[in-house]
């Protein structure tokens, strides 16, 4: 069985957003067509406290894109972004959520940033997906939303790590391309066995499943 998990589409990944991804806003019309193909829709919600440790704004000295050393390795640090309750959290305003079933929310933990659905950033600490899927009967998964190269790309090496068949939908996504990261993030998907595939041809496959 197949679902669709809508990453982190929300205000603040989205032009005039805090940390804006190019044409993020841009995908949300074809995701929501997406969504009307699949049986089973996910998302995922990325959701800091104010004081949260990826945000530039907690360390002196430190600015937006820098990268400092974490407990669990080397972390971006980024301009104060969805943060709990507040506009730039919720979801684009034109994303029709009335069909998803489950919302992760990640990122609440204060020392510890999250960008797959999976895991913590740690690597360790799991949200539960994986348990859900598994007992949902769920085997594929078709990933969209932002940004492809950081929780695009965390949630589908980590899908693969946890078994799961993992298309990423490519038109469906747009990505923060920071030092060429776009590029590397296709390459490791593709040596992980993620299968890239179109709005399209998800559409085709995902709706029979
Ligand atoms: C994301 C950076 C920080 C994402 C979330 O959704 O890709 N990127 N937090
Ligand atoms: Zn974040």
């Amino acid at each position: 069985m197949s679902a669709l998990l809508i990453v982190d589409l929300q205000n603040d990944f989205c032009p005039g957003g805090a940390l804006p991804v190019p044409e993020g806003d841009e995908i949300v019309p074809l995701i929501n067509r997406l969504a009307d193909g699949f049986d089973h829709v996910l998302q995922t919600q990325d959701w800091h406290p104010a004081n949260h440790q990826s945000f530039a704004s907690q360390h002196e000295g430190k600015s937006p894109y820098d990268t400092i050393e974490m407990a669990y390795g080397t972390q971006v640090l980024w301009p104060d972004h969805c943060v709990q309750g507040t506009e730039g959290a919720d979801f684009h305003p034109g994303l029709d959520t009335t069909q998803s079933e489950l919302i992760i929310r990640k990122g609440f933990r204060p020392e510890i940033d999250s960008y797959s659905a999976f895991f913590e950033n740690d690597g360790t600490t799991p949200t539960g997906l994986t348990g859900y899927l598994k007992e949902r009967d769920i085997d594929e998964l078709f990933v969209c939303g932002l940004a492809t190269d950081f929780c695009v790309k965390w949630s589908a090496l980590d899908g693969r790590k946890q078994g799961f068949d993992v298309f990423v939908v490519e038109d469906a996504t747009r990505g923060i391309n920071q030092d060429g990261s776009l590029a590397q993030a296709w390459d490791e998907m593709n040596e992980a066995g993620v299968q890239v595939i179109s709005s399209e041809a998800a559409l085709d496959v995902g709706a029979v499943a």
